[in-house]
């Protein structure tokens, strides 16, 4: 059959916790290929019962590479899919992004892809199809890995790209990118900049540092022109009410910032939200953010005890950092969204009770709760690993951030569980009834919902739920103090 696709692109997105998600990585390398005549396409995977439409896709179109993009919680669902692709498919099957680039290793016991690519690969990846299409020798290209003889064999990795500004806007003609923004609630996606200077444990950055031989993954921030030219492209193009900028960290150059935010003022009246980090923000930057527009901002407290935020997770924010951050958005006008973990090695109940406190005490808009989830070349992950900490956990209905893949000798699971599921009700109960109601009833919808899964007696749950959501708001009116090893403290607000 003829090839009429010369890259097929997979993203999957399987048991993920948002509904619209782009791949920024692929819309990058997409648009690269484009502009150098290659033709490209996209099949998002949300589920596993979608693995027949990437099937029935490689069948029809015949590409000559396909390129995964993967995340290290994605990849149990890659590697299946692969090896389910590989069975009718003769052609090239590469892998790239976040996973392979800090767990090459993993290769080794996934013989369904040809290789992996490490880092940032706009261009090696286009050397790559390109001899692939020649019918030359692809195996030299730079970025790319495979095995050899059972050895892991890792080519030079080429410079990171400097100027962002030389590339393309990532194609967003690959998606329906209307519906994504949709999906998001109105807001549409860009990412400024590639990177953060900072070295948290259980974060991916330091990883991805070390694959380039680096001990930090210092920021690039795309020119202050183009990011504008890109806003005004997708203003020109889609209906949206809201930017949302998903770098890692917004605002860590701080003549970036300025020259952005004046610039931005002058030409848009679109409301944003961002990153910011409670070190390096003051109140200058905070007032100037919401004089620009921006609306929302999201805050990583993760935990409230120092130790496992300083130690365990060497973030060096002091909690008078953090109280601060979320004054000034108060003082400002600007919503906040407070990112907590909890989970991590040597939590207890008590650390757990004193983040929801801590949260209760500078009082967010939202807050926002994940359960910690080592990903593979971190330093929490080596630490895990090292102390047996480490569960086998390679199922795919494995919830990543919702589960726990930790054992963990100092908080039982079902209490950790409880409290991921009761945090939001846990911190605003009392000092914020609507929303400790509409957590509670969130609460019980994930609760029933899981139920009538399992019992898959639809139309029974669905009655119990709204019976017992109408009970729950019943609860509500005197809402009532959860059972724990020490109460919450009263706050004033
Ligand atoms: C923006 C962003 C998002 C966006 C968009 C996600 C996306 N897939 O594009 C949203 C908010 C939707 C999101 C969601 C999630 N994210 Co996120 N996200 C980021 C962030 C901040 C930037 C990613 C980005 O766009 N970078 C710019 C692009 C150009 O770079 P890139 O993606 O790395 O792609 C380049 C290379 O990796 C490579 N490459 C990538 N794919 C491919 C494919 C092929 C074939 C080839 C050859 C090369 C290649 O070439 C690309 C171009 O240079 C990163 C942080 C970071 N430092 O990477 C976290 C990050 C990727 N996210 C992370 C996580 C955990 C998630 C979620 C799992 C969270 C969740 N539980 O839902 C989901 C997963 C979504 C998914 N299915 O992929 C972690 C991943 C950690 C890990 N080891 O897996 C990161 C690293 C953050 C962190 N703190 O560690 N995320
Ligand atoms: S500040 Fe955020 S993005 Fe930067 S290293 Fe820490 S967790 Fe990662």
């Amino acid at each position: 059959m003829a090839s009429k696709v010369d890259v097929l692109f997979i993203h999957t997105h399987v048991n993920g916790c948002y509904s619209g998600t782009y791949n920024f990585g692929i819309g990058y390398l997409s648009s690269v290929l484009k502009e150098n005549g290659f033709s490209t396409m996209l099949v998002v995977c949300k589920a596993e019962k979608d693995y027949q439409n990437v099937l029935d896709a490689v069948s029809e179109h015949n590409p000559k590479v396909i390129g995964f993009s993967s995340v290290s919680s994605q990849f149990v669902y890659v590697s299946r899919l692969a090896k389910e692709i590989r069975g009718s498919y003769g052609g090239v099957i590469v892998c790239g992004g976040v996973h392979p680039t800090i767990f090459p290793d993993c290769l080794s016991s996934n013989p369904y892809f040809d290789g992996f690519f490490i880092g940032e690969s706009e261009f090696p990846f286009m050397d790559f199809v390109t001899a692939v299409i020649k019918g030359n020798d692809y195996k030299g290209t730079d970025n790319f890995c495979y095995v050899y003889n059972g050895r892991l064999v890792k080519n030079k990795l080429r410079q990171r790209i400097k100027d962002l500004a030389q590339l393309p806007f990532p194609d967003r003609d690959m998606v329906d990118y209307q519906l994504i923004i949709d999906q998001n609630d109105g807001a549409a996606r860009l990412i400024p900049s590639r990177g953060c200077p900072f070295y948290c444990t259980y974060c991916s950055n330091h990883a991805i540092a070390r694959a380039y031989g680096e001990e930090r993954n210092l920021p690039r921030f795309n020119s202050v022109e183009r990011v504008l030219a890109e806003i005004s492209m997708l203003k020109s193009r889609f209906r949206f009410s809201e930017l949302y900028f998903v770098d890692d960290l917004f605002i860590s150059n701080r003549t970036w910032l300025n020259e952005f935010l004046s610039e931005y003022k002058k030409r848009f009246d679109i409301p944003y939200m961002c990153q910011v980090r409670p070190d390096i923000c003051t109140r200058d930057i905070i007032f100037r953010l919401k004089e620009s527009g921006c609306h929302k901002i999201f805050v990583a407290i993760e935990s409230a005890n120092d130790h496992i935020r300083n130690v365990v997770m060497k973030r060096n924010i002091s909690k008078d950092q953090l109280r601060n951050t979320f004054m000034w958005a108060r003082e400002a006008g600007i919503q906040t969204l407070s990112a907590n973990i909890i989970g991590v090695p040597g939590e207890t109940e008590e650390t757990v009770l004193e983040t929801i406190d801590f949260n209760r005490q500078v009082h967010p808009t939202i807050t926002g709760v994940n359960i910690f989830s080592p990903y593979e070349g971190t330093q929490l992950w080596d630490y895990c690993r090292k102390h047996g900490l480490l569960k086998e956990t390679n199922s795919s209905l494995f919830l990543d951030r919702r589960q726990t893949r930790l054992i963990l000798p100092t908080i039982r699971v079902r209490k950790l569980m409880k409290y991921f599921d009761e945090f939001q009700f846990l911190v605003y109960q009392d000092i914020d009834p609507v929303k400790a109601r509409h957590a509670l009833l969130q609460m019980w919808g994930r609760r029933y919902g899981a139920l009538e899964r399992i019992a898959g007696a639809g139309f029974v749950f669905r009655r119990l739920r709204k019976v017992f959501k109408w009970i729950g708001v019943k609860v509500l009116f005197g809402i009532r103090e959860a059972k724990h090893s020490r109460p919450l403290s009263k706050v004033s607000v």
